[in-house]
C-alpha cells in the first residue's frame, strides 16, 4: 500500500486537503480517515468529514498543523502519511457577521487595500460602539447591511485622506450588492471621516422606528 497526502490549495482560509495517489497495492479499498496530530495552543479545530480524501480543514489559530491521513485495506494494514500546515496571520479576511454585543475595534488586519480585513456573510447588528481604524475594508455579502440598532450604541468610522475606510461588496466583480448601512443611534459618538461606501443598495431598509439619524 503505498500513497501520500497533499494539500492542495487554500481558499479564504479553507484548504483542501487530497489523499494523494492512495492505492492499495493489492488493488481493494482503502478507508481513509484524516486527524488533526500537532496543533498550536488553543486551537480547537476540526476536520468536518474526516473520513474521505478530499477533505477540508479550516484553521482557528496561527500555528502549526500537523494533519495525518491513516490508510486501512481491507485486510487491517494501515498506513500513515502526515502533512504540516503552518499558518500565518495571513491575508484571509476574519467574518464579523452576527451581533457585536461588546464594544469592538476594527484593526486594520491586511495592509494591501485591495483585499477585504473583515467580510460579513450575514447581518451585523451593532449594539455597543463599534470604532473602525483606517485602512480597514470591510466586504459585505449580496443584501447583506450594517445596523447600529439602536440610540445607545455607534459606529465611530474615522479614515484618513491615504488610508480611507471602505465598505464594498464581496461581489462587485460580479455586480452583486449589498444592502448598505443603518444607523438608528443618535449618539454624539456617530463618525464617518474618510469613508467609501460603494455597491450598497441592493434593497431598501425596513424602518421601524423613526429616531435614526443618518442613512447611508
Ligand atoms: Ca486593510
Amino acid at each position: 500500500m503505498g500513497f501520500k497526502c497533499v494539500f492542495n490549495y487554500r481558499v479564504a482560509g479553507v484548504f483542501r486537503l487530497l489523499a494523494g495517489s492512495a492505492t492499495d497495492v493489492s488493488g481493494g479499498s482503502l478507508i481513509l480517515a484524516w486527524t488533526i496530530s500537532n496543533r498550536p495552543a488553543g486551537s480547537v479545530a476540526i476536520i468536518p468529514n474526516p473520513l474521505i480524501g478530499n477533505a477540508t480543514f479550516v484553521p482557528d489559530v496561527t500555528g502549526v498543523y500537523t494533519l495525518t491521513l491513516t490508510a486501512t485495506n481491507l485486510d487491517g494494514n494501515s498506513a500513515t502519511d502526515d502533512v504540516v500546515i503552518t499558518v500565518e496571520q495571513g491575508e484571509a479576511p476574519e467574518e464579523i457577521g452576527g451581533t457585536i454585543s461588546a464594544n469592538t475595534t476594527l484593526i486594520n488586519r491586511i495592509s494591501n487595500p485591495a483585499l477585504p480585513d473583515y467580510i460579513a456573510s450575514s447581518n451585523v447588528s451593532v449594539n455597543a460602539t463599534l470604532t473602525i481604524e483606517p485602512g480597514v475594508l470591510i466586504a459585505f455579502a449580496e443584501n447583506v447591511s450594517l445596523n447600529i440598532v439602536n440610540g445607545n450604541t455607534a459606529i465611530v468610522a474615522n479614515g484618513t485622506s491615504t488610508e480611507p475606510i471602505t465598505f464594498t461588496s464581496q461581489g462587485k466583480t460580479n455586480g452583486l450588492l449589498w444592502k448598505g448601512i443603518y444607523v438608528a443611534s443618535g449618539s454624539a459618538l456617530n463618525s464617518f471621516d474618510h469613508v467609501i461606501v460603494e455597491y450598497a443598495g441592493n434593497s431598501d431598509f425596513n424602518f421601524t422606528g423613526e429616531d435614526f439619524s443618518a442613512y447611508i
